[in-house]
């Protein structure tokens, strides 16, 4: 049992380990992603939330698909296959993971600037210049229904401040409309390599055990 008990700490302390060095966004190049044709800003078309494990679009990949157009990429065998609007709760997910304290703070607040700019540094700013000169804005619609459209997300920050916010009035209407200066608030589900591998080790420390149970075992009935 003390082997046992020593396998299980070491498991605890490669979860614990792990969570705290995955706490991070990490930018992915995903060569098959294409979208509207437009380059990355950043080079790489995806950002991965390793807490999540939910990968997002760039939001300047999918500007000028109005909400029907988009539709159909995101089947089989369409160009953005895979992927889904977000929800809200999983946008707020992602802006924790951000690390930007006040959501849906409006006009925004200076805590917020820094990890709102790095937030719009791996997924693209669609609007500079909107809604005022100073503001650098990233606007997409999301999954949910609010009022008489699909809701929309924005993220924007200009020298003073950043805001992250979902307001149930802005909305995405009607389902043909289209802009160039908002996209859509896209993911996808990847499997998490770390887990995958904290598994295996559970499985093989489990295996282990049992051998050695079994031993035991064959040296008493001997
Ligand atoms: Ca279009
Ligand atoms: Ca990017």
């Amino acid at each position: 049992m003390v082997r046992f008990s020593t396998m299980f700490s070491m498991l605890v302390f490669l979860m614990f380990t792990g969570s705290h060095s995955e706490a991070e966004l990490i930018a992915v190049q995903d060569s098959n992603v294409v979208g509207n044709g437009n380059s990355p800003q950043d080079g790489f078309n995806v950002t991965r939330d390793t807490i999540s494990g939910l990968e997002w679009l760039d939001l300047t990949l999918t500007t000028g698909y109005s909400f029907n157009e988009i539709l159909p990429e995101l089947e089989v065998n369409g160009s953005l296959e895979g992927f889904r609007h977000a929800t809200r709760d999983e946008l707020v997910g992602l802006f924790a993971s951000a690390g930007i304290p006040d959501v849906d703070f409006w006009p925004g607040t200076a805590a917020n600037r820094l990890p709102t700019m790095h937030l719009q540094d791996l997924l693209g700013i669609t609007s500079p210049g909107f809604p005022q000169p100073d503001l650098f804005s990233t606007l997409g619609v999301t999954g949910e229904l609010r009022g008489n459209g699909h809701q929309t997300a924005t993220i924007r920050h200009n020298d003073q401040i950043g805001a992250a916010f979902l307001p149930d009035s802005g909305s995405f209407n009607p389902d043909s409309f289209e802009s160039e200066i908002g996209g859509h608030w896209l993911l996808r589900t990847v499997p998490e390599p770390s887990s995958v591998v904290l598994l295996a080790f559970a499985f093989a420390a489990l295996a282990h055990v049992k051998r050695d149970s079994i031993r035991r075992d064959d040296c008493r009935v001997r």
